[in-house]
């Protein structure tokens, strides 16, 4: 199985613990995630790891908006020419916003304070230099997946990092900065319907979003549910979609202490509905934070459900884009990754 990987993203990573509901944390999004999977896949006769071809900014652009993405290009050296204790030590330093704008619809602000406040969502997606570089070979990986998806009519894994499926259109958040797996999806959607399950502890929310009132794209997420779990103010029941997309987003929001049987109950009824779909192509978010054991998730599944994830979502017989996002028990991210990608090879 082909395997898209780039060691760029290697250049964002924030030199200090930030802030999470007023206690200082760990940056839990960290590089040796990755080290952790890659030593696990080297390990099997079957991973064939390929860099990202480059895609040029035109497919991400259909999926978010301009100015947000020249706010992510440009935010770290507007910081360093307006700061100049930031500019003396830049390598210490992490841009996050002061203020957080009141609602959508706001206008845009002009100053770098203003515009972060308006296009980042929360603490936890920290710009240093080379997020806007890292972010787009992120996403050059799951476009590359998607095309090899396309070509060859087989599945394949974009080890993507930063991850993807908290960033909606136009901002930032939960670690995310571009939406990998809505950049794919969107690829693949000019050959034909695609189906995106969100796997990841927490509710896709960008991914929501992006694809809301289109019926051509159905989206699906399980995860803890928003009424104790980030990100707090989408991933409900009740949110269908709307207008043409009505009927065409389904959330599976699942109590605290959600265990291995509950988990595989709700991943057949999501996997129901893919089948009514008929998708041309499937994407997977494919987060590992559900392991029994990560530090940011409340539910149950262990190693040997990741085998059964997998089994499940690949007797679909679709060809799928797996996509990573989060996970950050790293110590079993790798067997948990391999336990999920074996039965696609
Ligand atoms: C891609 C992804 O998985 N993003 C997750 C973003 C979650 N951000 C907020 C989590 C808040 C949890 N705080 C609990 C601290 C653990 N000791
Ligand atoms: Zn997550």
């Amino acid at each position: 199985m082909k395997i898209f990987y780039s060691e760029t993203h290697r250049k964002h990573y924030p030199p200090f613990e930030v802030f999470d509901g007023g206690k200082r944390v760990p940056y839990f999004e960290n590089p040796d995630r990755m080290d952790r999977i890659l030593s696990a896949l080297k390990k099997t006769d079957w991973a064939e790891f390929v860099a990202p071809i480059d895609f040029g900014l035109d497919p991400i652009y259909v999926v978010h908006d301009k100015d947000y993405i020249t706010f992510l290009a440009s935010a770290w050296t507007e910081w360093l020419d307006s700061d100049p204790k930031v500019a003396a030590s830049p390598e210490q330093n992490a841009f996050l916003p002061a203020t957080f704008a009141l609602r959508r619809k706001t206008r845009v602000p002009s100053t770098l304070l203003g515009k972060g406040g308006y296009y980042i969502m929360d603490l936890s997606a920290c710009i240093v230099e080379g997020t806007y570089t890292a972010a787009i070979a992120s996403a050059n990986c799951a476009l590359s997946a998607a095309q090899s998806a396309i070509s060859e009519q087989s599945s394949a894994f974009a080890l993507c990092r930063p991850p993807g499926h908290h960033a909606g259109k136009d901002y930032a958040g939960g670690y995310c900065f571009i939406n990998n797996a809505s950049v794919a999806a969107n690829w693949l959607s000019s050959k034909g319907r695609v189906a995106i399950l969100d796997i990841d502890y927490h509710a896709g929310n960008g991914t929501q979003d992006i694809f809301y009132e289109r019926d051509d794209v159905l989206t699906i997420s399980i995860h803890g549910d928003p009424d104790y779990e980030y990100p707090h103010y989408i991933g409900f029941a009740d949110e269908t979609g709307a207008g043409a997309g009505l009927g065409f987003h389904h959330n599976f929001p699942l109590p605290a202490g959600t265990d291995e049987a509950q988990y595989i109950s709700t991943l057949d009824k999501a996997l129901s509905v893919i089948k009514k779909f008929t998708p041309r192509h499937l994407v997977i978010s494919a987060g590992m934070d559900t392991f029994d054991g990560d530090p940011l998730g409340k539910f149950k599944v262990t190693h040997h459900g990741y085998s059964e994830i997998g089994k499940r979502i690949a007797a679909l017989g679709v060809p799928t884009v797996i996509v990573m996002e989060g996970g950050y028990a790293n110590e079993a991210l790798g067997i948990n990754i391999v336990n999920l990608l074996e039965n696609f090879k």
